[in-house]
């Protein structure tokens, strides 16, 4: 492995968010797409025991859990532009938001989209009622915080953006084509994705996702990491 950032992402997943805010540092990094296998792997479980993605290695460092990757970018990488700066009040709306996004609405889609992985099968339709109705609220939730920019912080795009839209897309298109939440009734998370998508890095976070990297415009993205 050499010395830039390797994000270690699967396309559709909650990675995204990392990629996005690579994206906006403009620093050269490189993605590593996983397969089940490639997670199940000694060499990537060196970099994220629990065999989950987002995962960093930067260098020497190695990041696991989205939360941690993006306050580590923040912190070693990040102009003011996408994360305030540490003592200010905004910074505190970046702590709070992150926290929110990783704790309440990720696990939220899980539940919705893979019922089966915490009830036996007699109870799968009843526990996706039920997550759907909670997801709904949270989707309130957030719908009613939204800035009147049509960000999370009334400051600009942050990495809470990145973030926020790496998940809240699963309500478009879920990874497995499924699931589809109905947004009508939230037009300002519909704005939100319309602003992101388009975003340049958004739309590059996005190409190299999907393999297109020749598509790309004004992008430091290095190449995709090889296992070996
Ligand atoms: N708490 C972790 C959750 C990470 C997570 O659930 N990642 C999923 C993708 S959204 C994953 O790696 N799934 C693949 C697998 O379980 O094999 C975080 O926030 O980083």
């Amino acid at each position: 492995m050499n010395d830039q950032p390797i994000l270690f992402i699967i396309p559709g997943a909650c990675s995204l968010g990392s990629q996005i805010t690579l994206e906006w540092l403009k620093i050269p990094y490189q993605v590593g797409i996983t397969s089940p296998e490639i997670r199940q792997s000694e060499q990537f479980r060196k970099v994220n025991p629990a065999g989950k993605v987002g995962a960093l290695k930067d260098g020497k460092v190695v990041v696991a859990e989205n939360l941690a990757i993006l306050l580590y970018l923040a912190d070693n990488y990040a102009s003011h532009a996408v994360c305030p700066p540490y003592g200010s009040n905004d910074r505190v709306l970046i702590y709070q938001w992150l926290s929110y996004l990783s704790s309440t609405l990720h696990p939220a889609f899980q539940h919705f989209n893979y019922p089966n992985r915490f009830v036996e099968d007699d109870y799968v339709d009843k526990f996706r009622e039920l997550a759907e109705a909670r997801l709904l609220v949270i989707l309130q939730y957030i719908e009613s915080n939204l800035s009147s920019n049509g960000f999370f912080l009334p400051t600009g795009p942050t990495l809470v953006d990145a973030q926020a839209y790496g998940l809240l897309r699963w309500c478009k298109k879920h990874n497995r084509g499924e699931n589809l939440v109905d947004l009508t009734a939230y037009p300002k998370i519909r704005n939100f994705f319309a602003i992101m998508e388009q975003n340049p890095a958004v739309q590059n976070a996005l190409l190299i996702e999907q393999q297109q990297a020749q598509a790309l415009k004004g992008s430091l993205f290095a190449g995709y990491f090889e296992f070996k």
